[in-house]
């Protein structure tokens, strides 16, 4: 079995959104055109409360784009971004939310990060998404979404870990690139890793 991954595709991450991708919605239509290829379609959201360690806001004298230690983690600091039951969290209204089957929610301790789909930054807390997948006996999982240099990277990675076949969507990805080189080098690392970068014709 397959399955499709909507990785964080929020409205806060699309143009005019609080941590807003460059073109991250036109990634829609694409992710959109390819749920029809598939039976499972799961979807993350970052969803983190008010007080979450990775604002910028929780640490007095420092800017979105700095970075802090935190508990022996280097944590980005980012602009206030998909806090819980807020509009910013919300799928971004073109996305097709039908075929979606099960939504994973990450980042919801206030103390760490959670980039990956599978698990915490600190890797000692795993979501509901690796049983839900081993449940329905998938084995290869197709990956898109936002954003192409965090949680679709670390997703990717844990997701080979974990034994899955990885592959990343290009055309159904972007990135954030505070360097302008870190979603091609994501790709990269990714590929050599071992996962698959492939193109939503190729599907
Ligand atoms: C993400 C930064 C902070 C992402 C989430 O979805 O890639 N990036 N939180
Ligand atoms: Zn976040």
């Amino acid at each position: 079995m397959r399955a499709l991954l909507v990785i964080d595709v929020q409205n806060d991450f699309c143009p005019g959104g609080a941590l807003a991708v460059p073109q991250g919605d036109k990634i829609v239509p694409v992710i959109n055109q390819l749920m029809n290829s598939f039976d499972i379609v799961v979807a993350t959201k970052d969803w983190h409360p008010e007080n979450h360690i990775s604002f910028a806001s929780n640490h007095t004298g420092k800017k979105p784009g700095d970075i802090v230690m935190h508990h022996g983690i280097k944590q980005v600091l980012w602009p206030e971004h998909c806090i819980q039951n807020t509009s910013g969290a919300e799928f971004t209204s073109g996305l097709n939310i039908k075929p979606i089957k099960k939504i994973i929610y990450k980042g919801t301790n206030s103390q760490v990060d959670s980039y990956s789909a599978f698990f915490d930054n600190d890797k000692k807390t795993k979501t509901d998404l690796d049983n839900y997948l081993k449940g329905k006996g998938v084995r290869e999982i197709y990956l898109t979404g936002l954003a192409t240099d965090y949680c679709v990277k670390f997703s990717a990675l844990d997701g080979l870990t974990l034994g899955y076949k990885v592959f990343v969507i290009s055309d159904a990805v972007k990135g954030v690139n505070l360097m302008p080189e870190d979603s091609k080098d994501a790709l990269e690392e990714i590929k050599q890793k071992g996962g698959i970068i492939i193109s939503s014709n190729e599907i």
